[in-house]
């Protein structure tokens, strides 16, 4: 039974904000969630007898549900996203603003009564490892039983959040699918309100409040919301930076390691890399994180990354055996399933998974699907939300309250030409003048339009809740509060380039790792991680491992340095795939001046003297084109 009303704290501020919330919902009844595994699985019932969820094969998937979501509530959905800050200035040029008060009156009339004939949940939840110092506690009011069984995967929930809050102040975030029942009436499988969807901030007040959508970054509000949109402004106040990027754990073959951070836009493949099974022998990557990075600095100066959330909300389509192994060993048990297909044998199946599909299932609107039916079996952004813990490539320090130190910093994007796999910067500055102006090509699936360039700065685009050109201003600062030489470098990525023959140039998944290896040969000797003169490198390439040469646009692999050993790769490929066009990048440059535009006198001057050094020095081959 899901009807503990008993609080589990004596939390005053608590206590009276549920009460007060609780008038305004008119709830039937209230459940305050411990987290325990009895109450996940009495949440799970309640989503099979609701015909929300099914039971998948407990011999395919143990313990495993497939949730199906009303056809008009599959995604976030940027453009009923909105910052609520005071002055729309302090939201941006990047953001949806809203005025605080209008807002909060549309939401107070949407709210009011929103969860009558509904059990309303109140779900306590630490965003962090128990004991570090940047753990975060949020509270979500939901009326939905998706919501809070996510939340207990997605994050440390129930009674461990209350303990970590004792007296303290937390986040309050307020969620209702939008749908009351009316007494007698019956309910739907996936109630929501999708005409009326608002996922609102009010940075000034560290509150969320989010209506009519029960799906993923619009409802799981500990996430994108929190973990991203509110934590970044406090992390701003608070001297720390919460950014959108993995952290994994990179191994050589002697066993010294170092931490990346990663940042990459949605639907370049972050939880791939995250949790890579590398292609090289004795190399291994382990997995802290694959979304989200709070980062600050410890008393020896070096950058330290933590991983906010407790569990994966992963897209399903394109994960395989070839593309992702440890996922889908981890995939094996106690997740959901979210818009995915059903096979005849109680299995999931989503496009991708397989070579061929399979000649029957049932697809994800609950439809009888065969291959030649012309439709999709599992919605493009179809989820697993899986707890963290089952990946068989967690890092053991993956919950180590101080994080973990990172020596470099990756920015990525999906770019058919222009920028090469791989450069490093010169330096801090130049760092984040390539974080402040990466980009990525739109895919069908992650915006029904493909092939079109979306600058996407940081990979923050959605998810910064403040002033973007204020962003940049706080990364630039970053570099001034420590010597060089304690700083990450940073790397730009990019595994999607294609030759004239439109083909992908780099074979990318597991071979991933060859960049990953010469970006650890280059910091090796940086003192923020492994230790150069152990650094093991005797292999391919030996002679010119971590070398780099400088280009116009970063530091390039040397030639030799990048370990191809073994791979089948044409010596064209290799050419193209680190040539710096100078017509591409005048093109580029062209792009990245439109781009700052927006920002008006709230761009940093730096980021323009970046641009323009950029520029000078790509003149010289500028002359000749
Ligand atoms: O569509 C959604 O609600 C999910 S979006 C998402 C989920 C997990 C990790 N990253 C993202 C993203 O859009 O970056
Ligand atoms: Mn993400």
């Amino acid at each position: 039974m899901l009807t503990n009303t008993t609080p589990l704290t004596s939390n005053r501020g608590l206590l009276d904000w549920v009460q007060d919330k609780a008038a305004l919902f008119q709830a039937e009844s209230i459940h305050w969630c411990d987290g325990s595994e009895t109450e996940y699985q009495a949440l799970c019932g309640l989503m099979v007898r609701g015909g929300t969820a099914l039971r998948l094969n407990p011999q395919k998937r143990f313990n495993s549900i497939l949730v199906r979501t009303d056809a008009r509530d599959v995604a976030r959905v940027e453009e009923r996203t909105f910052i609520c800050s005071r002055s729309p200035h302090d939201a941006g040029p990047t953001n949806n603003w809203r005025d605080p008060f209008a807002m909060k009156a549309l939401l107070g009339r949407l709210f009011d009564g929103a969860m009558r004939g509904r059990t309303l949940f109140v779900v306590p939840f630490l965003m962090g490892p128990p004991g570090s110092p940047l753990a975060r506690v949020g509270v979500q009011l939901t009326d939905s039983p998706y919501v809070a069984a996510s939340m207990k995967i997605m994050t440390r929930m129930g009674q461990v959040a209350l303990d970590a809050l004792g007296d303290e102040d937390f986040v309050p975030c307020l969620h209702s699918v939008g749908y009351p029942l009316l007494p007698g009436e019956e309910d739907v499988p996936w109630p929501c309100d999708p005409e009326r969807i608002v996922v609102a901030h009010f940075p000034e007040e560290r509150q969320i409040w989010s209506y009519g959508s029960g799906y993923g970054g619009n409802a799981l509000l500990g996430k994108k919301c929190l973990a991203l949109r509110i934590a970044g402004v406090m992390a701003r106040e608070e001297g720390w930076l919460a950014e959108h990027m993995l952290i994994l754990g990179l191994s050589n073959p002697a066993g010294e390691k170092i931490y990346l951070a990663a940042a990459f836009p949605s639907a370049c493949g972050k939880t791939n890399l995250a949790m890579l099974k590398s292609a090289l022998p004795g190399w291994k990557v382990e997995c802290v994180g694959d979304d989200i990075a709070w980062m600050r600095f410890g008393n020896d100066d070096r950058l330290y990354a933590l991983n906010p959330e407790a569990g994966f909300f992963g897209v399903a389509p394109g994960t395989s055996w070839r593309s992702n192994p440890h996922a889908m060993e981890m995939l094996r048990a106690n997740t959901i399933f979210t818009n995915t297909a059903l096979t005849p044998d109680g299995d999931v199946w989503w496009e991708g998974m397989t070579e061929g599909p399979p000649d029957k299932l049932v697809d994800w609107t609950g439809q009888e699907w065969t291959p030649d039916c012309g439709r999709r079996a599992a919605h493009p952004n179809a989820r697993f939300t899986t707890p963290a813990r089952q990946c068989p490539v967690i890092d053991p320090a993956w919950e180590d309250p101080r994080g973990v130190p990172i020596a470099a910093i990756l920015f990525g994007g999906r770019r058919a030409a222009t920028v090469p796999l791989v450069y490093e910067a010169f330096d801090w500055a130049h760092g984040t003048f390539v974080g402040a102006t990466m980009a990525s090509e739109t895919t069908a699936a992650s915006s029904g339009e493909a092939g079109r360039l979306r600058r996407d700065p940081f990979a923050m685009l959605p998810f910064c809740g403040y002033h973007m050109g204020d962003f940049f201003a706080d990364w630039l600062h970053v570099g001034h509060l420590l010597p060089a030489a304690s700083l990450p470098r940073v790397y730009a990525v990019n595994w999607f380039r294609k030759g004239e023959d439109d083909n992908f140039l780099w074979p990318g998944f597991g071979e991933n790792v060859r960049v990953l290896k010469w970006i650890f040969e280059r910091v090796a000797d940086d003192g923020n991680g492994a230790d150069a003169a152990q650094a093991g490198v005797a292999q391919p390439g030996a002679a010119q491992a971590g070398v780099a040469q400088p280009s116009a646009i970063g530091n390039l692999p040397a030639p030799g340095a990048l370990d191809v050993a073994g791979l089948d790769l044409p010596a064209e490929n290799l050419r193209q795939l680190f040539a710096v066009n100078p017509g591409e990048w005048q093109h580029e440059a062209q792009d990245i001046l439109d781009f700052y535009e927006m920002f008006d006198d709230r761009l940093p001057d730096e980021l323009h003297d970046e641009l323009e050094s950029l520029l000078a020095r790509m003149k010289p081959s500028l002359q000749m084109v």
